[in-house]
């Protein structure tokens, strides 16, 4: 044992010797044969030799000469990362490498989009208002006038959590936790995300972005609504744009209506568009007259006071804005899309 013991030692330092020698690939691959080569490699042999080794000892003889081997893999691993292995010896800095660039992150566009409405509005005189993405049956549906078990409900394809919690499916409850809150005059936008039961297709997602937009005063009028969202529209999309008004229901507004804009992925040309369906025209948000009872549900007088409201979808007029047919782009998080908005 104490032979193999000297013998191991004298070959440790052999090795710690060569390997200060070692400045290229050849060199580095001339020590690996003379300690690793399967013929006669200096770990080869000392395998070899435990073969008469007294049975007593086999154990820590082992043990020595595969402590040696992982030594000497070791030692050859870290000589291999010294040398290059067009055989010039390693430099700690490489001028001549490409230098690596580095990304810096950019708003996502829904966010750029977003901040595009609300400056809209703030430059009229709006105010900012957010809510829960929970929320109780009382706030997303029964102040907003749809009564338990109304067909009205199945417009929204509600995830509920339990009987009374659910994700909310628009941002109108907050209209109602901002009136309970505050009295007329009242002029808000709400953005947020909402949640729905739907299969995604180019137009629809399971979860996507809202802006609410509320205004209740003293002798408000459907005029008010129309000169307002109008005048929206074409900030955002240009004097041109073709903009209707479609009566519509909405069970916390009276009269409703929805507003639609000409197709821009199509301009109504193509009969197979797979964003307008080939009709031209795209819905973009929804809208109406606060219906009295609303206003009563959170104690104000409707004999006095009057409002308008809309619920626009933020990442289907963001197609439309930007000019893509796919709407799941936006949150797939591939950086060749997300590049093209900002994010260098
Ligand atoms: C509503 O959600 C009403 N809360 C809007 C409202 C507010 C009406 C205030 C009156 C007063 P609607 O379900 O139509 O309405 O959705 C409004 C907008 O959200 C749609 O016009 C559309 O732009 C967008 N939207 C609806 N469903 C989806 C979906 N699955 N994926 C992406 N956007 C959608």
């Amino acid at each position: 044992m104490a032979d193999l013991k000297d013998r191991v030692e004298g070959l440790r330092k052999a090795f710690e010797a060569e390997a200060l020698k070692v400045g290229d690939a050849k060199s580095l691959e001339g020590l690996r044969t003379a300690f690793l080569s399967r013929k006669k490699g200096h770990v080869t042999l000392l395998f070899e030799g435990l073969k008469s080794v007294p049975a007593e000892d086999k154990r820590e003889a082992g043990r020595l000469v595969n402590a040696f081997k992982t030594f000497v893999q070791d030692g050859l691993q870290t000589l291999e990362g010294k040398v290059r292995t067009d055989g010039r010896p390693a430099q700690a800095l490489d001028l001549t490498l490409p230098g690596r660039k580095r990304y810096v992150g950019a708003p996502h566009p829904l966010v750029l989009f977003q901040q595009e409405i609300e400056n809209v509005f703030l430059g009229m005189g709006f105010t900012i208002e957010e809510g829960p993405e929970i929320e109780t049956d009382y706030y997303n549906f029964e102040a907003l006038n749809f009564p338990p078990h109304h067909p009205a409900r199945d417009s929204w394809d509600t995830l509920y959590i339990t009987d009374d919690l659910l994700l909310r499916t628009h941002t109108s409850p907050v209209q109602i936790r901002v009136m309970e809150k505050k009295k007329p005059p009242i002029r808000i936008i709400i953005p947020g995300r909402v949640f729905r039961r739907e299969t995604p297709d180019p137009t629809h997602l399971p979860m996507f972005m809202q802006i609410e937009g509320l205004v209740v005063d003293e002798g408000i009028t459907f005029a008010h609504l129309k000169g307002t969202l109008e005048y929206f529209i074409r900030a955002l999309f240009g004097e041109k744009i073709k903009v209707r008004f479609r009566p519509s229901f909405f069970p916390f507004t009276e009269p409703s209506a929805e507003v639609d804009i000409e197709c821009i992925v199509c301009g109504g040309q193509d009969k197979s568009c797979r964003v307008c369906g080939g009709t031209g025209w795209k819905e973009i948000l929804g809208s109406g007259m606060v219906d009295p009872q609303v206003l009563k549900n959170v104690n104000i007088d409707p004999e006095k006071y009057s409002g308008w409201a809309f619920g626009l979808g933020i990442d289907r007029t963001a197609m439309f804005a930007f000019g893509i047919t796919e709407m799941r782009h936006f949150y797939e998080n591939d950086l060749r899309f997300l590049r093209q908005f900002g994010t260098k």
